[in-house]
């Protein structure tokens, strides 16, 4: 009865510290110190490793400044005014992000695309939304996106090209 019982309790415990060594091992803490206050955290994959790269945005001087996960190099973009909101994503969908703001008084992206350099504008969005980029299609390039607190309303501008 007494040897049974503490097979019992075994089968019962040992999966259970298993599972909380196999989780201690599994989970990894990070802490990176980048950015100054009045930044604006960026996050996104900018040298198209596969893993984020730490970036954020400047508003007092519209500047990006990222650290390349792959290289650890670090990169500065002059891209933006104060004022904009930074809004990065992947437009051209080549894997890699690329510096891009919502500008609110004016409702237009301003993106570089990583691919070629090319600078994109659109209009898309009112003073008062809240840009909310994204992949809404699934093609893999991120869409331009609003919502407007107003009214509750995602508006999801998606470029068929
Ligand atoms: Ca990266
Ligand atoms: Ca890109
Ligand atoms: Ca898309």
């Amino acid at each position: 009865m007494k040897v049974g019982y503490r097979l019992l309790m075994m089968a019962l415990t040992v999966p259970f510290l298993i599972g909380i060594s196999n989780f201690k091992a599994k989970a990894q803490i990070t802490t990176q110190q980048w950015g100054l206050t009045g930044d604006i955290p960026a996050p996104g994959d900018y040298d198209g490793d596969g893993k984020n790269d730490f970036a954020v945005w400047r508003p007092n001087n519209g500047t990006w400044y990222v650290i390349k996960s792959s290289t650890g190099q670090i990169t500065t973009q002059q891209w933006g005014l104060t004022g904009d909101i930074p809004a990065p994503g992947d437009y051209d969908g080549d894997g890699k992000n690329d510096f891009a703001v919502w500008r609110p008084n004016n409702g237009t992206w301003y993106v570089i695309k990583s691919s070629t350099g090319q600078i994109v504008t659109q209009q898309w969005g009112l003073t008062g939304d809240i840009p909310a980029p994204g992949d809404y299609s699934g093609d893999r390039k991120n869409d331009f996106a609003v919502w407007r607190p107003n009214n509750g309303t995602w508006y999801i501008f998606t470029n068929l090209q």
